[in-house]
């Protein structure tokens, strides 16, 4: 990269002002200065051992180096600049998150080799100019399906630590399922033990201790993640039927399923104990997740009527506002009554809105856009992909990039962000998520990054082929045609 505007950083910022002529080249006698102790270590983390340099973290600010400042609020908490001159790199940000995101692009204006776990050749240039960016919308997700087939902790971390690096700030995890219980519940602990023992294909399943899971809610968070966990209700709940006889209608406990259907389970709605049973599990899960949302599922709850569907909406959102948590749930939420603050997923096409997305805008909700036929990572990318479902259509790298978030929904409609899915049905390794999540992740974060003038298919599809090496680099198995 010769100038700035060259650059193929992803998400594509806002502004960015080349300075020609002008090129900063990191040399051995670097040193970090950071107002923000967590992201000055991870800069530092990142840069040592593709360079080999010590770069010391220093109180004062280095003749040569690189400076992290927190200077006065951007018109957007997350927003950053970042100028680049001869001797340094100097990025500000009213916020550690914006200060976080100017070390992304930094590190993505660095060669490639920047990626590398071991000492690389150099040299490590950066184009002169300036940057300033800040992001189209607040909520930027990923989601992972641990039910259908567990992960654990070490693949949900790789894959938070790789997100976090186009700037997606919230994971969501879908904890529970027909196929699996994922979350160790002291007061209930059957759901794990029994209702985590199974998955798709009847492997052996698997579930996050307590310990493990606020382990992952704290790596998430010094990389500005924020963990969203779903419990799926009051459909998609064999796994807990399985554990809990009490909690069906016929007092019957089924047994574990490992199958892919859905739509065929239902806690009991009539029965006292399913809301002592739902308000315990959103109490501890609430306790172990300090981010703002806990989410409900609600989807395809096409064993429960419509009415008892209401009545049991109608006692559960407010467990989750009494639990000091704001409500998400799959758009079908809609119609049932509303707690404030309350975030509608939806799911449906990016073409055809309906009712129930339509009573959830009726009612004020926020809505946060995961429409399957252009977000859904696990949809196949054409016939050819040999993993992956179909029944939203392919989705091929251009079409999950080439639309707009704010024509889907009527204007004034309170979009929060995008968050894209990966349901785990046919997915079984770490590879086969690689295989879905990249390229589709990234182009779905500059989608809900950058603004919609600075988004032009054929630059984005330059930039990145450009992030090829860097996926070799980590070990990431991307799909390649795009
Ligand atoms: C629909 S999207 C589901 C999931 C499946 C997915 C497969 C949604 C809220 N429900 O239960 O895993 O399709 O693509």
């Amino acid at each position: 990269m010769t100038t700035l505007d060259a650059h193929a950083v992803v998400p594509v910022p806002a502004e960015v002002h080349p300075e020609p002529g002008v090129s900063f080249q990191l040399r051995p006698d670097a040193a970090i200065r950071s107002d923000s102790a967590s992201a000055g270590a991870y800069l530092a983390e990142r840069l040592r051992p593709p360079t080999g340099y010590p770069l010391p973290l220093v109180d004062a600010p280095p003749a040569h180096g690189i400076e992290l400042l927190r200077a006065g609020a951007g018109v957007h908490p997350e927003e950053y600049s970042l100028w680049v001159d001869a001797e340094r790199v100097t990025i500000r940000s009213g916020t550690d998150a914006g200060l976080f995101y100017g070390v992304q692009t930094l590190l993505q204006l660095l060669p490639s080799t920047v990626e590398a776990g071991t000492v690389q050749a150099g040299p490590w240039t950066v184009p002169g100019g300036r940057i300033v960016d800040r992001p189209r919308y607040a909520y930027r997700g990923a989601m992972l399906d641990v039910s259908r087939h567990f992960f654990g902790v070490e693949v949900v971390r790789r894959f938070v630590d790789r997100l976090s690096r186009y700037k997606i700030n919230v994971l969501h995890l879908h904890l529970s399922d027909d196929q699996g219980w994922r979350l160790a519940v002291d007061a209930w602990p059957r759901l794990a033990t029994v209702g985590g023992a199974s998955q798709v294909g009847g492997g052996g399943g698997g579930h996050y201790s307590r310990e493990e899971y606020a382990g992952l809610v704290e790596y998430a968070a010094a990389r500005h993640v924020t963990i969203v966990p779903e419990i799926d209700m009051p459909g998609h709940t064999n796994a807990a039927l399985s554990a809990y006889p009490e909690l069906n209608a016929d007092g019957i406990a089924p047994p574990p399923y490992t199958g892919v259907d859905v739509g065929f389970s239902s806690l009991s709605v009539d029965k006292e104990v399913t809301y002592r049973f739902v308000r315990e599990v959103i109490g501890e899960v609430a306790a172990l997740t300090p981010g703002p949302y806990i989410h409900i599922g609600g989807d395809e709850a096409q064993s429960t009527t419509p009415e008892d569907y209401r009545t049991f909406m109608d006692r559960v959102q407010p467990l989750v506002t009494a639990a000091g948590k704001t409500v998400i749930g799959w758009h079908q939420i809609g119609p049932a009554a509303r707690e404030p603050g309350r975030i509608a997923q939806y799911w449906g096409s990016s073409e055809s809105p309906d009712d129930d997305l339509r009573a959830a805008l009726a009612q004020g909700d926020r809505i946060l856009l995961s429409p399957s036929n252009r977000v859904y990572l696990d949809m196949k990318y054409d016939a050819a992909t040999p993993i992956g479902l179909d029944w939203a259509g392919h989705i091929d790298v251009r079409t999950a990039y080439d639309w707009d978030p704010a024509e889907i929904l009527p204007a004034g409609a309170d979009v929060a962000g995008v968050e894209a899915p990966l349901w785990t049905e046919t997915v079984e390794t770490p590879a086969d998520i690689d295989r879905l999540t990249y390229p589709r992740l990234p182009a779905v974060a500059e989608l809900a990054w950058s603004p919609q003038r600075s988004r032009y298919w054929p630059d984005f599809r330059a930039r990145l082929a450009a992030h090829e090496p860097r996926w070799a680099h980590l070990g990431i198995e991307f799909h390649p045609e795009y």
